[in-house]
């Protein structure tokens, strides 16, 4: 096996050329206003990729070419064993094109280079594969209706969705709805955070490479208001697929009513809680609890950013949690193979988490350590994982989402507290329970308002589990065979005999 080093990761990013242009009807074009704008790297604040700044009239030829694509049905009515060996060629391109996909992601986002690569890109491959080795194995069905008639009970696709994602796993989250979007026969225009263009840029070209016809995948690159809200608004999209905050997915709603009424799924935001009983193996908790809560620097929506603690384990358990982050979730810049954790996403966002940090500071809440800006040398934008005691659930370190790597712990005394407490969110995403006792776990579990729990882990998954939430953390469900039901919908045709 290969050895990552810092110099090899420079070597490659300097030989690299960044494309960022949208990608529509199979070709890459400039913005029609031909205006564009800069990105910076997170890593070191560096200016980055110059992309293009798209708005509607991009929108509109994107949404055109998916429309015709749509119609001329090439890709639609495709022999369905055609289709797989497609997407399936599709994510072998992308384990080929593995490393550079993974520095596309790291230089948009500053996560370390080697989690891109292990995680990110080998996810994003499994996804388009899962949802090809689906495409030959969906069958229709026959409703029942007596002898003289037959009536056809039809899934087809919806036509065209606009995708919006956001940038904490642009391309885990592509692949959670590329996949099944297309695997069901629909074309798509994707519209990738203003933060993370690159790889959904190169994904969309390495589909055309591996054979998906032009315009079935459009990515059209630009800011939220410029390009995402046409694409949200516009007449001729049957649905928007969004990943984002809850503040935006309430507008995707408003402009979907505005509109067409397009069908909308979201996947908002959270506040999970990780609850830990005394009876809990507590290395087990500590070491969840923190990686949990500060992978991926706490930019993950189901981070567990709130640890529920029974009274007597509190102390025992938050020494165990700052020995694990300190001995085992190291943060450094992105490129060096060291780094478990690295920089946010852009200064704003890292002013705005240190702005939560002290507001918990002025509220009462006690910091047992870290959650302060680190590498502040570097240029980039790094917080340094941290636990704040001593909280109550009202506080805003507990109720807002952070998306920052701070961990809000707050004591309870018994079950029905906890329980409260864990649901006293406006969120429902996921949570988890960490006790020895099965019955409480169970128990414990099916009520808890959440999406997803965990017994005694935290955020494991795989592709054959659905993922989404409850309450204001969104509705639909992204991974599964389930995820392909909303981008399709029954249609009966009935014949009569005789
Ligand atoms: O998200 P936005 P932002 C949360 C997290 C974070 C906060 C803000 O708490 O700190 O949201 O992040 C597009 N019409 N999450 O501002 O704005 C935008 O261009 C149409 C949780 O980055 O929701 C991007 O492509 N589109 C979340 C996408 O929406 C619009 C992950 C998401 O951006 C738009 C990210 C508009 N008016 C942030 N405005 C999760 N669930 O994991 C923006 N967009």
């Amino acid at each position: 096996t290969k050895t990552y080093t810092r110099d090899y990761w420079e070597d490659a990013l300097s030989a690299i050329k960044l494309e960022g242009r949208h990608f529509i009807d199979g070709e890459y074009r400039t913005a029609a206003s031909a205006q564009t704008f800069t990105h910076i790297r997170p890593m070191d604040g560096q200016p980055g990729a110059e992309l293009a700044r798209g708005g509607a009239e991009d929108i509109d030829l994107a949404v055109a070419s998916a429309r015709d694509a749509f119609e001329a049905g090439i890709w639609r009515n495709k022999e369905p064993l055609e289709k797989k060996k497609v997407m399936l060629r599709w994510a072998e391109l992308i384990r080929v094109h593995a490393e550079e996909l993974a520095m596309l992601e790291t230089l948009d986002v500053g996560k370390p280079v080697l989690a891109s690569l292990n995680v990110d890109v080998r996810l994003c491959a499994d996804g388009i594969q899962f949802y090809a080795e689906m495409i030959d194995k969906m069958y229709d069905e026959i409703a029942p209706t007596g002898p003289n008639a037959r009536a056809l009970v039809r899934k087809v696709p919806l036509g065209v969705i606009g995708v919006i994602t956001p940038w904490n796993y642009p391309m885990i989250i592509d692949a959670w709805k590329l996949g099944p979007a297309i695997a069901a026969g629909n074309s798509v225009v994707l519209k990738p955070a203003e933060q993370s263009s690159l790889s959904a840029i190169r994904l969309a070209a390495l589909a055309v490479e591996a054979g998906l016809s032009a315009g079935v995948l459009n990515v059209v690159v630009g800011y939220g208001e410029e390009a995402g809200k046409p694409l949200a608004l516009h007449m001729d999209v049957d649905m928007i697929a969004f990943t984002g905050s809850t503040e935006v997915g309430k507008l995707i709603m408003g402009y979907a009513a505005q509109s067409n009424v397009k069908r909308v799924a979201l996947e908002l935001g959270g506040k999970s809680p990780l609850v830990v009983f005394e009876d809990a193996d507590l290395d087990a908790a500590a070491s969840a609890a923190a990686w949990g809560c500060f992978y991926n620097s706490g930019e993950t929506c189901h981070a567990s950013t709130r640890l529920l603690v029974q009274r007597s384990v509190q102390d025992k358990l938050i020494e165990k949690i700052e020995a694990v982050t300190k001995s085992d979730i190291a943060l450094a810049h992105p490129f060096e193979p060291s780094a478990q954790i690295s920089a946010l996403i852009e200064e704003a966002h890292m002013h705005k988490v240190l702005g939560l940090i002290a507001a918990g500071e002025k509220e009462g809440g006690r910091r047992a350590f870290g959650a302060q800006q680190v590498l502040a040398e570097t240029g980039g934008y790094y917080i340094s994982p941290g636990v704040f005691v001593d909280m109550t659930n009202d506080m805003s370190l507990a109720r807002q989402e952070i998306f920052g790597p701070v961990l809000a712990v707050i004591p309870f005394e018994t079950e029905e507290e906890a329980l409260k407490l864990a649901n006293d969110t406006i969120y429902g995403l996921a949570g988890a329970v960490f006790t020895r006792d099965m019955d409480r776990a169970h128990r414990f579990s099916e009520a808890l308002h959440a999406g997803t729990v965990w017994i005694n882990t935290y955020d494991m998954s795989n592709f054959a589990t659905p993922f989404g939430g409850f309450k204001q953390s969104g509705f639909g469900r992204d991974r599964s065979v389930h995820a392909i039901d909303k981008y399709c919908d029954y249609k009966t045709i009935w014949q009569q005999f005789g």
